[in-house]
């Protein structure tokens, strides 16, 4: 791209999809259509058949702790949880090229994102259970833990992908992030320390068209959001969210630029929240359902379904296992996380400071009476 600086176009030549990638006519990168048919087949080998369905067979265990989750909070045995209907593809995507060594730094709708790097779905299921266990992580995961903030969790990946150049480091971060979080102060703040500074950081913003019942387009002006990164002079490029193939191509060149070149991008994946904003949201008070009809075919299951079953991948009979086993597997995790005790009531007090103070202690024995009073 002519914006970029003259350092950037040399480097950039070497990563053909975001070179290309034009924010003045901009198109969206894709590899599968909707039909599971290849359209751009210089990209239709970014993985390997048998990876393929390894990678259906982790949408469909995504698919299924999902509606699980909804279902456990409308049955109450769980808090209010956000559904990944729908973006199933990027929770793979993000993250699919990343090295284990590599940081995660997600936001809240990342439940398959985070499982699929390596957090085990017990945890995701007690922090949506409302037990703090859900957040301890094993030490050797750089994953950070779930945010809530609307964008507050940008600077923290500049700053880890800062620390890691200038460490001489080889780890990349990845944050991921929502149309919502690019109104925020953060996500400036952000992005242009990022580029400045040569964070080795991929900004990986999931478009789902909402935040909460507010519309991308009440969002921004800009046409994409991908073209806010020229503005921070950094390579950015839109591709479809529904389309792994594409996801992981364009995460390959994003991953290699801020490992090998220290260099940032923003890259915006179109998806759409197929579900409510979380279960205590109901979107039917603010958009058509015709607009829900209307993406529900561009599901990244049933595109990538389409692609296997086509190529003769997959059976009918595999497929069923793939669903049976993830059932059995998500049901036992129901289990164990179910069965996990609760933490001391007040422990939130005895950890948050080094020392109390009167007021907070006078809480801490309030909050303590309350509980026993109605066991
Ligand atoms: C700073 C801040 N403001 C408001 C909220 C309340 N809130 C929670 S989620 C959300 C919408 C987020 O939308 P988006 O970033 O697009 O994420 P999505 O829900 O689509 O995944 C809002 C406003 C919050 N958590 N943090
Ligand atoms: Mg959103």
């Amino acid at each position: 791209m002519k914006i970029m600086t003259k350092l950037n176009q040399e480097i950039l030549q070497k990563f053909p999809i975001f070179d290309a990638w034009n924010p003045t006519e901009p198109t969206m990168f894709q590899v599968m259509d909707h039909n599971g048919e290849i359209v751009n087949s210089e990209y239709a080998n970014t993985i390997t058949d048998q990876e393929a369905v390894a990678v259906y067979e982790w949408m469909l265990k995504i698919r299924i702790a999902d509606e699980k989750c909804v279902n456990m909070q409308r049955q109450g045995r769980m808090g209010t949880y956000p559904s990944v209907l729908g973006q199933e593809a990027c929770q793979i995507g993000a993250v699919y090229n990343q090295q284990k060594s590599d940081w995660l730094v997600p936001t809240f709708r990342e439940s398959g994102m985070i499982w699929y790097k390596g957090i085990p779905l017990e945890k995701v299921m007690l922090y949506w259970i409302g037990n703090e266990k859900g957040s301890e992580y094993a030490e050797d995961i750089n994953v950070l833990p779930v945010a809530i903030t609307v964008g507050g969790h940008l600077p923290h990946a500049t700053g880890i992908g800062w620390a890691e150049r200038l460490k001489n480091g080889n780890n990349i971060t990845v944050c991921s992030f929502s149309d919502g979080a690019t109104s925020e102060g953060d996500f400036h703040s952000a992005l242009n320390f990022a580029a400045v500074f040569n964070a080795k950081t991929v900004f990986f913003c999931q478009n789902n068209h909402y935040a909460i019942s507010t519309h991308r387009d009440m969002q921004t002006k800009s046409k994409t959001i991908a073209e806010k990164a020229f503005a921070y002079g950094m390579p950015g490029v839109q591709v479809d969210g529904n389309d792994i193939f594409a996801l992981i191509a364009v995460m390959k060149e994003a991953n290699q630029l801020a490992r090998d070149h220290n260099i940032p991008t923003l890259v915006e994946a179109v998806t759409y929240r197929i579900g409510d904003h979380t279960t205590s949201d109901n979107s039917k008070l603010y958009r058509e359902d015709g607009e829900v009809e209307d993406w529900k075919p561009k599901d990244p299951l049933i595109r990538l379904r389409a692609y296997l079953f086509k190529k003769g991948l997959i059976t009918d009979t595999q497929e069923q296992e793939m669903k049976d086993k993830a059932k059995e597997y998500v049901e036992a995790t129901v289990k164990t996380a179910l069965e996990t005790k609760d933490p001391n009531i007040d422990d939130m007090f005895k950890y948050l400071l080094s020392e109390s103070y009167p007021a907070l202690e006078e809480q801490r024995l309030q909050l303590i009476e309350e509980f026993t009073n109605n066991q």
